[in-house]
């Protein structure tokens, strides 16, 4: 588990997290245990979709995967424990969060990684690879939406709920999320064909290899770029109605959407 969660990693989920609940004005030393809890799902995702049965992949983070290094079954487990930590930590004391605002912060990211959200778009994903890609793109939409959107956009929730947010920021954060999810996993996409191993820290052209729907295969690449140039305006446009002492979230879609890996 330490090996997979403290190798390396961009953050972005925790760090949404942080940015949204710092925008609301809150109080953040209590909640980094909480926030710490979505890398440890995002964590347990990578390892276990590295998995032979899965995608199979021996490169994560720059270093060899979880299972590669600890044993199959070392991976499985590894993946299961985070999953289980997370939620331990989710739930674990929050000062100055009343009790109600804590147990929707729970139901938030509960629904964003069960099967109508992440597994949902796992599963999809799956069903879909090697599909025709004509007429796809609203599967593919729904793929990076639940896959990995949902994450995304529960992280950004998950500090404005903890962070004693307005329904107004709420409202915000929903569209800021929602818009950076999706921009999130096209640049996913762009960088696979773009990128090499060495600079993703893991497997290059592995899309395409596998035969995934995927923006460039759909669209094309110039199509992509548009639809991102639009996700990363809508979701400057929601951060800057969320008024703060301090408001990265535009920085922070900007980073994402401009990112080498
Ligand atoms: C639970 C098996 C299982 C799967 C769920 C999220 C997911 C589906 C699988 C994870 C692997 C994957 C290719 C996801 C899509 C894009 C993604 C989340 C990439 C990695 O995220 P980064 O760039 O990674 O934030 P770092 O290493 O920086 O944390």
């Amino acid at each position: 588990m330490r090996y997979a969660v403290l190798g390396g990693g961009k953050r972005i989920r925790p760090i949404l997290a942080i940015a949204a609940a710092e925008a609301c004005g809150a109080n953040l030393a209590p909640l980094m245990q909480h926030f710490a809890a979505l890398e440890l799902i995002h964590t347990y995702s990578l390892v276990h979709d590295d998995l032979p049965a899965l995608d199979n992949d021996d490169l994560r983070r720059g270093r060899q995967t979880t299972h590669v290094v600890f044993g199959e079954a070392m991976g499985i487990l590894a993946g299961d424990a985070l999953l289980t930590e997370a939620f331990s930590w989710l739930a674990s004391p929050a000062d100055g969060v009343p009790p109600d605002r804590q147990l929707r912060a729970i139901v938030t990211v509960s629904i964003a990684i069960d099967s109508k959200g992440m597994i949902g778009g796992q599963v999809a994903d799956l069903e879909a690879t090697g599909a025709d890609a004509a007429g796809a793109i609203e599967k593919l939409r729904f793929i990076h939406r639940n896959k990995t959107g949902k994450l995304i956009l529960a992280s950004a929730l998950l500090g404005g709920i903890l962070g004693g947010g307005s329904d107004e920021q709420l409202q915000a954060l929903d569209r800021y999320g929602t818009a950076l999810g999706l921009a999130f996993q096209i640049v996913d996409d762009l960088l696979d064909q773009e990128e090499s191993s060495a600079t993703l820290g893991k497997t290059a052209g592995k899309d395409l290899a596998q035969g995934k729907l995927t923006y460039p295969a759909v669209v094309g690449v110039e199509e992509a770029r548009k639809e991102l140039a639009a996700l990363l305006r809508t979701a400057e446009d929601n951060a800057g109605m969320i008024a703060g002492r301090l408001n990265y979230l535009a920085q922070i879609a900007r980073f994402i959407c401009e990112r080498r890996s």
